[in-house]
């Protein structure tokens, strides 16, 4: 059986050969304009980034190199006595394009699991934090510190060729992704349950096996099975998404996996990004203490329109590329439908009927259908995971699968220092009046 390295190593020629082809054939080639509304815009719409793990269709979704999340559902080997993809899984389906068998996805939830501790100094560090201080940030404070040990720092400040960047970007991807329950989990423990014991990682067990140990929650399996589908369908969203891009750009100045990731989670942690799991979850709650039990369409339309009227948005709508309900949000769902037990929570059934015609009407959002913070938060709550200031720092475990997995593949391929080019306002207004 080929390890995840072997397996890399095996495609990189392939890759590479092709860039090479798209450097010395296409260079020139236009593939799309650049409008003003593109540069005024957020960018919105521009073709400009290689990002090769996964693409977003508006109206079909994500594809992680070719596989739609049922197609995953259906390939990617299930953890040990479960049902739903693993973080193992679709961390090797992004790194390689292949689908992994079961026994190299217990490979590497063997190695993760070996490599999942903490350096003590990032431990003391980490409960040295106010509990006051948001999860996210303790988050990225953790990754950052991790940086202490980087594979790549160390080589490159000893000096190594160019060719030889991506396996030392490996290492450091591999141990961040290792290290990230631990990191996440005891923050949790931290901030929300102090005092108690953190179990140990089994060597035995799948990535989200052991983190959802480690929150204590290792008895519910339901629970666990649903971080599982959660943290591999979060993994990887194409490149131009708040927190991927943020991680490519910082990677590509050379800064080691650890500092790229902790860029990253900065940007996941603003409420038009991953912190809209949170906040669907504190608008839910907010509604139900306003509207009380009584809750039905009319009710819901009300509170909606108040929220719109008082010029905030309806977190878990809406999307900067998709214009259909996001298919991780039915995936979700879908996983709820097997649990008539979820089904039953009046959190989970709010809004969904309602929502879309209400942002229509208001006319503002072109994608007035659910995204995948809409369900993600609603579920964890009815598990028992109530604390949902914690939510983004799931999110934060997950997405990591995918950023490091452009690090890694932006080193192999050797791409440059990204660095647009800006200009001011009259210089744009000029540039368009020049044609
Ligand atoms: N509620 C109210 N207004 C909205 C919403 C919404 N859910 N979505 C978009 N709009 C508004 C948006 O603020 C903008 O208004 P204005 O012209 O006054 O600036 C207008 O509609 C046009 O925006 P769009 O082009 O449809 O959306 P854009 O691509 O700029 O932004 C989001 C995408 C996701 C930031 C936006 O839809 C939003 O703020 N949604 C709520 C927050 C959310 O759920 N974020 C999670 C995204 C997924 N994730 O996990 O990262
Ligand atoms: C994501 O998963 O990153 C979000 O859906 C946001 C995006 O894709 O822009």
């Amino acid at each position: 059986t080929k390890s995840l390295k072997e397996t890399i190593e095996e495609v990189i020629p392939v890759k590479q050969a092709h860039l090479k082809k798209l450097k010395t054939e296409y260079s020139d080639v236009s593939i799309g304009d650049v409008k003003v509304g593109n540069v005024i815009g957020g960018m919105r719409g521009l073709r400009a980034m290689l990002w090769d793990s996964s693409v977003l269709d508006p109206e079909e979704g994500i594809r992680f190199h070719g596989l739609s999340i049922p197609d995953c559902q259906k390939a990617l080997p299930a953890a040990p006595g479960g049902k739903e993809i693993t973080a193992e899984s679709m961390l090797w389906l992004l790194l390689t394009g292949q689908v992994p068998s079961a026994e190299q996805t217990q490979q590497l939830s063997r190695e993760l699991a070996q490599k999942g501790n903490l350096p003590p100094f990032v431990e003391k560090l980490v409960d040295s934090l106010p509990g006051t201080l948001h999860p996210m940030t303790q988050l990225g404070i953790g990754v950052a510190a991790l940086n202490r040990d980087s594979s790549f720092q160390a080589a490159y400040e000893r000096g190594i060729k160019k060719s030889e960047y991506w396996t030392y970007t490996l290492d450091d991807s591999i141990n961040l992704v290792a290290r990230l329950p631990a990191l996440a989990a005891r923050i949790y423990r931290n901030v929300y349950k102090p005092g108690a014991a953190l179990p140990e990682i089994d060597p035995n067990l799948d990535l989200v096996g052991n983190y959802s140990r480690m929150l204590g929650y290792g008895d519910n399996h339901g629970l666990t099975e649903y971080l599982r589908l959660y943290i591999s369908i979060h993994g990887d969203h194409e490149g131009g998404n708040a927190s991927a891009h943020t991680a490519h750009l910082v990677g590509s100045t050379l800064s080691d996996p650890y500092l790229s990731y902790a860029a990253a989670l900065f940007a996941l942690a603003g409420p038009l990004h991953g912190l809209a799991n949170q906040e669907v979850l504190r608008w839910q709650l907010s509604m139900l203490k306003e509207v009380g039990e009584d809750v039905s369409h009319d009710t819901i339309r009300e509170y909606l329109w108040k929220t719109l009227k008082s010029g905030q948005v309806v977190p878990g709508y809406g999307h900067g590329v998709l214009r259909n309900p996001d298919p991780r949000f039915i995936a979700l769902q879908e996983f709820c439908e097997s649990k008539p037990e979820l089904l039953s929570s009046p959190i989970i059934q709010l809004t969904y009927e309602v929502a879309p015609n209400v942002l229509k009407e208001h006319g503002k959002t072109k994608n007035p259908y659910p995204n995948v913070d809409a369900a993600s938060g609603c579920v964890l709550y009815h598990y028992g995971l109530t604390e949902f200031k914690y939510y983004t720092v799931i999110f934060g475990v997950s997405r990591a699968l995918g950023c490091v997995t452009q690090l890694v593949w932006a080193r192999a391929l050797g791409l440059p220092l990204e660095r647009p080019k800006s200009y001011s306002l009259e210089a744009i207004e000029q540039l368009a009046n020049s044609g």
